[in-house]
């Protein structure tokens, strides 16, 4: 038994002052100091330093690792440029983007905080720095492809990469499913693909209406996606419309990625159908696609960095920072509290893991961050603990610390 005493402790009953949490693999107990330790006499003491606040471990619901190699290669500013840039340099990309650099990036998302994290896999490449990372990892094996003539071939490959991604719950993976996007995916395929996530109960997310090009594409036929679809595939229309692509997805929660340009009729279809979104503002700034009005959402969302083929750095707090900036109009001090349950209690129970609240018999995956003075008020520690973090002081993963 381990016992951590923090200055704050954040529970789903609010911030407890001068609280401990007795833990072992999973929380056992929450209760002043004193209570714990005359309890478990024979637990390790860990302390912090003053003012810090003991979180439960943060949780990235959307990352791309095996893009991680860019930083002055992608073409930022608008979605269609980007999408060339990612063809022309795809293989560079990917080749430049070795082990090293992946746990690279996993070592950058857990000094942010970060315990757990969704990894959308284009290729499989990240699978073994996912092993080796401690963070839990809902691994979700993408597909892509609309050529009927190449299906059977991506089909194939996308069934080999997701059982390989099987079997490794020791390593704390949880297989999953992507489905890229609905301009990128048949229609087939992607019916076939969403029974096979029911059938084995895999996790499954998918990236939706990210930018206007997508949106004059599936609604007109129109717009920057034409001549990319027309050079590359040959292809004048799309093959579905954003309605028929979601109606798929009726009654499997799905966690989809962006929904900037989603109209209100489909997000209170997603919300109906117990869907979920993952909130990704410095993304979506970057690739020119506007911002998500969160404050209208009426399903549970996440806030996630996506990867390094759209972003600057994998901080979790750089991201937080960057939300409360964007959503100008929103009441900073609510949404800052809004954006730490986007990425705990929120982030948890979309990616249906057993963490992101302390309370007892939830894993025991923490993230102390400590502030640079004490708080005059208990209600704005979630903004103080935006504005004024740029590590977390220590980081813990069923019960062993990792920072
Ligand atoms: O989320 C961003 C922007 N939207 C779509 N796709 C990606 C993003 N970052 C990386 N990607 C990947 C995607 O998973 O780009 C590849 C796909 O495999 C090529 S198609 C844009
Ligand atoms: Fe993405």
């Amino acid at each position: 038994m381990k016992i951590i005493a923090a200055d704050y402790i954040y529970t789903p009953a609010g911030f407890l002052n001068n609280h401990a949490v007795a833990f072992t693999q999973t929380i056992s107990e929450i209760a002043p100091l004193e209570v714990l330790q005359q309890k478990y006499p024979n637990a390790i003491l860990i302390t912090t330093e003053p003012h810090s606040v003991l979180y439960p471990g943060f949780i990235n619901t959307h990352v791309h690792l095996e893009f991680s190699s860019n930083k002055t290669t992608l073409e930022y500013g608008s979605f269609i440029p980007w999408l060339y840039s990612v063809i022309d340099d795809r293989d560079g990309l990917t080749k430049g983007c070795n082990m090293h650099i992946m746990q690279n990036a996993c070592q950058e998302m857990l000094r942010s905080g970060i315990t757990s994290f969704g990894a959308i896999s284009s290729f499989g490449l990240e699978l073994e720095a996912c092993i080796k990372t401690p963070q839990r990892v809902v691994f979700f094996n993408e597909f892509i492809g609309s050529n009927p003539q190449n299906i059977d071939i991506l089909y194939a490959d996308f069934q080999e990469r997701l059982k390989l991604s099987c079997g490794h719950k020791e390593d704390r993976i949880t297989p999953g499913v992507a489905i890229h996007a609905p301009y990128s995916v048949h229609p087939v395929a992607l019916r076939h693909i969403v029974k096979l996530a029911k059938e084995n109960h895999h996790p499954l997310s998918a990236h939706l209406l990210e930018s206007p090009a997508e949106r004059s594409w599936l609604d007109n036929s129109d717009g920057e996606f034409k001549p990319f679809f027309e050079t590359y595939f040959n292809q004048s229309r799309p093959f579905t419309t954003a309605q028929e692509f979601i109606k798929t997805f009726d009654g499997y929660p799905t966690h989809f990625t962006h929904c900037t340009q989603a109209n209100e009729e489909e997000l209170k279809h997603l919300s109906k159908q117990g869907h979920s979104i993952a909130h990704c503002p410095r993304s979506n700034r970057y690739l020119g696609c506007g911002r998500l009005a969160i404050e209208k959402l009426t399903l549970p969302f996440s806030l996630a960095t996506d990867g390094l083929s759209s972003n600057n750095t994998l901080s979790i707090f750089d991201e937080l920072r960057a939300a409360l900036m964007m959503h100008e109009h929103i009441e900073l001090k609510s949404l800052a509290s809004k954006l730490i349950e986007a990425i705990t209690s929120n982030a948890a129970q979309i990616l249906h893991l057993d963490c992101g609240k302390i309370e007892p018999d939830k894993l025991a995956d923490f993230t102390v961050i400590t502030l640079p003075d004490a708080p005059k008020r208990v209600e704005e520690i979630p903004l103080w603990t935006i504005l004024h973090t740029k590590e977390a002081s220590q980081v813990y993963i069923q019960g062993e610390q990792y920072v």
